[in-house]
């Protein structure tokens, strides 16, 4: 396993405050990579340095650490510019890399479906270019003169456009595999099975709730980022209704820019489901914090009118656990207190997801006779029908339905309330 040490400078109030908070989530993300801590430092300092980002004698402390613990990479905190991370690598004599590489890493190693594959890759290339230009210029340096070009510059220029051949060519596929998706959703909305989307930070739980909820094996792990991909299940309750549940990847601060991009389309999913469910590690240190970056995303996303219920997970781990699950008696109060792991508290989120996306809906009986095939087919596109049995020159249908919609059907009823 790669042995990581951890550096992290902090230029303000704000940042000194959050330091610890900081480097447990560089830690975990580490971790994540595969890789293990073995020393955190940690600087003060107002003015950043412009060559090092850190000062000289911080620069000294590390390589004296690195030599002394044998570690294999140095990961700032901090975004370093393309000539700092040059520098740094030349004094420390190895490899140096900052948080923003470090979640580009972790998602090319996550990343399953072709979009994914892809929207990595387009991120790294983004990533790579002006580090390439950074070697460039120092090599062209070396070169001497004015005008006379550094050995390797030709290279490098080759270099530089076949990485933006490569960009435009990415570009194109995932615009292609969008439309797709765009359209696969389009087809999944004309029925009326509504779309619940869970989203949190990084590492709540999302998907250990859909496997409980879908009773589906997703990965789930202690690793931050274990879900890239949104995937997508039939969730069932008691009363026979179904909706669709889809997990997405995790929230996180401070998102390189270069993943922007590709965060929010795995995240387009999300603007169109009829209900959020944000999944929230009530046990965190950071609980606070990571449900104002979530909230932050979702405003960045111009989301502000699909319901969102509040899942606290993780409750098992408290010491006051039935006390907390008394809570979940108001269930108008779209927050419930759950535990993904033992079950607690599932059939009342089950409830509550009952409440938002079928409170318009009644029971209703109808007989149809065959000889009507096109309203028979149009019954699973406006109702949701639980149960069809067929009666030689009839199909009886339940179904849960508007009552609204039902005023042109009313000679079939056989039970139920119309709304006139
Ligand atoms: N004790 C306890 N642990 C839980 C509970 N829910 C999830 N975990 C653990 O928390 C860790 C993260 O769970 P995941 O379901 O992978 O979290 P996630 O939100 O999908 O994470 P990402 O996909 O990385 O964003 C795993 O080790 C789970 O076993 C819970 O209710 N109680
Ligand atoms: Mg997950």
């Amino acid at each position: 396993m790669e042995k990581a040490i951890l550096v992290h400078l902090a230029t303000t109030k704000k940042e000194k405050f959050e330091t610890e908070e900081s480097m447990e989530e560089l830690e975990g993300l580490v971790k994540a990579a595969g890789a293990e801590v073995v020393k955190k430092i940690v600087q003060y300092r107002s003015k950043k340095n412009p060559k090092f980002l850190v000062g000289e004698g911080k620069v000294a402390e590390i390589i004296q650490q690195k030599d002394e613990l044998q570690a294999d990479l140095v990961v700032f905190e901090h975004n370093l510019s393309p000539i700092q991370q040059r520098s740094l690598e030349d004094e420390i004599q190895g490899k140096v890399i900052d948080r923003s590489q470090l979640i580009l890493d972790i998602f090319a190693q996550r990343a399953q479906s072709k979009e994914g594959k892809l929207q990595v890759e387009l991120a790294q290339f983004n990533y790579l270019l002006p580090r390439l230009l950074g070697k460039g210029q120092a090599l062209s340096r070396l070169g001497g003169g004015i005008g006379t070009r550094g050995p390797g510059e030709k290279k490098l220029e080759e270099d530089r456009r076949r990485i933006q051949n490569k960009i435009s060519k990415i570009k194109k596929d995932i615009s292609k595999i969008q439309k797709r998706r765009a359209e696969q959703r389009r087809s999944r909305k004309r029925g009326i099975t509504p779309v619940v989307s869970l989203i949190g930070y990084t590492n709540t739980g999302k998907s250990t709730l859909f496997n409980i909820l879908s009773s589906e094996k997703m990965l789930s792990s202690p690793q931050l980022f274990a879900t890239l991909d949104p995937v997508i299940r039939r969730v069932t309750l008691s009363d026979g209704l179904f909706f669709f549940l889809s997990d997405t990847v995790g929230f996180i601060r401070k998102l390189p820019v270069e993943l922007i991009t590709a965060f929010k389309a795995t995240l387009e999913e999300i603007k169109e489901a009829d209900c959020l469910c944000h999944v929230i590690d009530i046990t965190s240190d950071h609980c606070d914090s990571q449900v104002r970056s979530v909230n932050n995303v979702l405003a960045e996303l111009g989301i502000s009118d699909i319901p969102i219920v509040k899942a606290y997970n993780k409750i098992d781990l408290l010491p006051d656990e039935t006390q907390i699950i008394q809570r979940n008696t108001d269930t108008r109060s779209h927050q419930v207190y759950i535990s993904a792991k033992t079950g607690t508290g599932i059939q009342a989120l089950k409830k509550v997801f009952h409440d938002i996306l079928f409170k318009h809906m009644r029971h209703f009986s109808v007989r149809i006779p065959k000889s009507e095939k096109d309203i028979i087919n149009s019954f699973p596109k406006w109702s949701v029908v639980l149960k069809r049995i067929d009666n030689k020159d009839f199909y009886d249908l339940e179904i849960m339905a508007d009552p609204k919609k039902m005023v042109d059907y009313v000679s079939y009823i056989k039970r139920g309330e119309v709304n006139w």
